[in-house]
């Protein structure tokens, strides 16, 4: 043990002093993603990576740790915002929790379509977001799709809410989620991604909610035959940069990270495009069946105590609510 910390220590001392030999501050820097290795995320998170160190010749040095091997999502945020970690691509659902107005997200069903979210998040809208996120110490530079999320569960199609009635569902970290499949009638169990599996096998949960590709490359859909499309959430994801690594840079490192950042938003969505189509080929091929919610009016209805609830804790958010609401889809 003793030796094998000295040899690492000897090692790391060795690599440092090599870097310094070449670059002045070069900076090594961790990027965390949930996702594994062929996902649109990770394929683009990892070239954002090649080409932040490819750019900047070395003196910053990007490198992507797959399949949450550096903790989970929620812990992962606050270590890009206190700086332990440099660079990540988060779901906005957990980062709810950080940054107050990004809560407005995770309000079920605030999206008439995935349209609609890009509208918003592409324009001054999103600008805004990210500027509330930069005060929490995190540095969003580029939007990522993560298409709609719909229930699935080793029972039964859900219909109707009453469908939901004593099901153990699984929600991402955020109190909202957990009204909002209480409030559906369902049981919400908090719990982090990399544990779901194991507990739809067991029995501990009896379903979840995700997007195709998650569904998918998770194996959830191994174990939850029934995926039913109530497309409840639209949730964008950020390429996000810790705010204590992005000023450490020089505004000329900043502008190629950003252009990186950038570049990548567009490979995952395209990616992200092809991946949806194929994840839900694959799933329906290993005989997940896939149910087609005629009328989600009673699964909306039921929000309204959600809604009513973070309006009334949060009365100046309402009026940003209403701008997404009423932004238009162009084309
Ligand atoms: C995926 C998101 C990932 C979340 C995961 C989850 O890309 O960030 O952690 O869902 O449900 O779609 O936890």
């Amino acid at each position: 043990m003793a030796f094998k910390l000295l040899l690492r220590t000897t090692l790391l001392a060795g690599a440092a002093a090599i870097t310094l030999g070449t670059a002045a501050n070069a900076a090594d820097w961790r990027g965390w993603n949930i996702h594994p290795e062929g996902y649109p995320n990770t394929v683009a998170l990892e070239k954002f990576a090649k080409d932040v160190t490819d750019r900047t010749e070395g003196r910053v040095t990007a490198q992507v740790y797959n399949n949450a091997v550096l903790g989970d999502q929620p812990d992962a945020i606050d270590q890009v915002r206190n700086g332990a970690l440099d660079f990540a691509n988060f779901n906005l659902g957990p980062m709810g929790e950080f940054v107050p107005s990004i809560n407005v997200l995770s309000l079920p069903f605030l999206f008439t379509g995935v349209d609609q979210m890009h509208a918003v998040m592409d324009g001054e809208i999103g600008q805004r977001f990210s500027d509330d996120m930069s005060n929490e110490g995190i540095i969003s530079l580029a939007w990522f799709d993560s298409g709609a999320r719909s229930f699935y569960d080793t029972k039964k199609p859900i219909e109707t809410p009453a469908d939901l009635d004593g099901l153990k569902i699984r929600v991402m970290n955020n109190q909202l989620y957990v009204d909002m499949v209480d409030d559906m009638g369902g049981n919400a169990t908090p719990m982090a991604y990399g544990e779901v599996y194991q507990s739809l096998k067991t029995g501990v949960l009896d379903g979840a909610e995700n997007n195709f590709p998650s569904f998918e490359s998770s194996n959830h859909y191994e174990v939850a035959k029934f995926y039913s499309l109530s497309e409840h959430l639209i949730l964008p994801e950020c390429v996000c940069i810790s705010k204590t690594s992005w000023d450490s840079l020089t505004p000329q490192d900043q502008e190629i990270v950003r252009q990186a950042a950038v570049e990548a938003a567009l490979e995952q969505r395209k990616l992200w495009a092809e991946q949806e189509k194929a994840s839900r080929r694959k799933v329906e091929e290993a005989g997940v069946t896939i149910n087609e919610i005629a009328d989600k009016t009673p699964f909306q209805e039921k929000m309204k105590p959600v809604y009513d609830g973070f309006l009334e804790a949060n009365p100046d958010l309402k009026p940003l609510v209403e701008e997404i609401q009423a932004t238009e889809v162009a084309g």
